[in-house]
């Protein structure tokens, strides 16, 4: 038995699942986990010592690679100076200041500890502001394990929402319409019929937890106007995308300004952050200014936030967009031939340095449309790569990451492997 296995014997006992996140168990594959020993750039080495090019990313926070030096050494130097205080230090008013300045829409922000935290607070928030109650998602966007977002579509288009988890009473769910993504008329129902009482949409503006997919021509705009209209806020969940597809996320890219946007990830550095900023006017509703509570112990921890602030500093001392941009070019051009020369027209998505191979020549739009994939052919693909040394995400319904620490010969070798994996299907 080697490492990983009685290393996943001994965490199976005592922790469930094995696991402290679910997508870890290797479920959608089929399969074991192995266990991480260490990572370092575009690498890492498993407790048998076996080192794999790595494409999670600790699914978005390494977007310098792992243990980049300058994220090392601010900890370093964070850590000799206490662990956390529970009292304001300069350090979070700096990570405010830099957040404010890269997210177009955010004049105010406030720290959390998880995406999760992030979305729940925007929630509430959002429902304090405007004294209404109903909250949209869209059906395949995953916005962390909060009750009232852990809902599935209800039987009808406009019927609210059903759970999607135990634990979860009706109770917590039925003031939360799911729709489907990309379907303008499923919106104009909604607003045309709860209009008023509608205090949120809240979405991922390129949904990356059912595979990644994007909004189609003007949806996003179209999102920003019904909002604007009838007085609801628009968030933007960015925990993912946000100073990952740009510094200052989709939102900058597509130059449209959510009232709200949730964040996390990139700026942890890998540590547990996660944030949630928009305009003053309605950041100020919080808690001690007003009436909307939101706290935590670790918010704006000292050595997180040294974490967020030094890779968020790297990223932006190099033209860092332009070299995830060339390096996912060359990922998608390579994986693009493989699928000719193999007469596999599946459909590969791409926004900088995200991707994901879907295994279906349909196209892919929505959640529906994502499950069309082979996932039989995907699982043999994912065994197949990690066997020639190529972690790719374990399940069909994530997002692949680039980092700036995968060199142009890694992704030779991936699309090498990708060649080889298909070969075998
Ligand atoms: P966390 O609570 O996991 O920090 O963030 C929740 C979250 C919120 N919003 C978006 C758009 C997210 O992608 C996430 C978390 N993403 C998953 C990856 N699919 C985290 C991995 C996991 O659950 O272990």
């Amino acid at each position: 038995m080697n490492q990983s296995a009685k290393l996943f014997s001994r965490a199976r006992a005592v922790i469930p699942g094995g696991v402290n996140s679910p997508v870890r168990a290797f479920k959608n594959v089929d399969g074991d986990p192995f266990f991480v020993q260490s990572a370092k750039g575009a690498y890492i080495t498993d407790a048998d010592g076996r080192q794999l090019i790595d494409y999670i990313g600790t699914w978005g926070p390494a977007i310098l690679g792992h243990a980049p030096t300058p994220v090392l050494n601010a900890v370093h130097a964070a850590v000799d100076r206490g662990l956390s205080y529970g009292t304001p230090t300069p350090i979070e008013v700096d990570m405010a200041e830099m957040i404010v300045k890269l997210v177009p829409s955010v004049e105010k922000v406030r720290m959390v500890s998880s995406g999760t935290e992030a979305t729940m607070s925007a929630i509430r928030l959002a429902r304090g502001y405007t004294g209404r109650k109903l909250i949209i998602k869209f059906i395949g966007c995953y916005h962390g394990h909060v009750d009232s977002l852990l809902v599935a579509a209800g039987s009808g288009a406009l019927t609210f929402g059903e759970p999607d988890s135990a634990g979860v009473p009706r109770e917590m769910t039925n003031l939360t319409l799911t729709l489907p993504f990309n379907d303008k008329s499923a919106i104009d129902q909604a607003f045309a019929r709860h209009g008023d009482d509608i205090a949120a949409v809240i979405l991922e503006p390129f949904p990356a937890n059912a595979g990644l997919y994007f909004p189609k021509d003007d949806f996003l705009y179209y999102l920003r106007d019904i909002t604007k209209r009838y007085g609801a806020l628009l968030i933007f969940d960015e925990v993912m995308t946000g100073f990952r597809v740009s510094e200052g996320g989709v939102q900058k890219v597509f130059n449209i300004t959510p009232d709200l946007t949730c964040m996390g990830k990139v700026i942890g550095g890998g540590l547990p952050v996660g944030a949630f900023g928009g305009k003053a006017e309605i950041m100020d509703y919080l808690s001690p200014l007003g009436p909307v509570y939101q706290a935590g112990t670790l918010s704006g921890n000292p050595v997180a936030m040294a974490a967020g602030l030094a890779q968020l500093n790297e990223l932006l001392s190099q033209n860092a967009y332009e070299k995830l941009e060339s390096l996912g070019a060359q990922l998608e051009d390579g994986i693009k031939s493989v699928l000719k020369k193999f007469n596999k027209p599946y459909t590969f998505h791409r926004a900088g340095s995200m991707f994901c191979l879907f295994f279906t020549d349909k196209e892919v739009y929505d959640l529906a449309s994502a499950q069309q994939a082979n996932l039989t052919e995907f699982k043999a693909f994912f065994w197949n790569m990690l066997a020639q040394g190529v972690y790719f995400a374990p399940s069909p319904y994530e997002t692949g990451f680039i980092s700036l620490a995968h060199s142009s010969t890694d992704i030779e070798k991936t699309i090498q492997a990708v060649h080889h994996s298909f070969a075998q299907l």
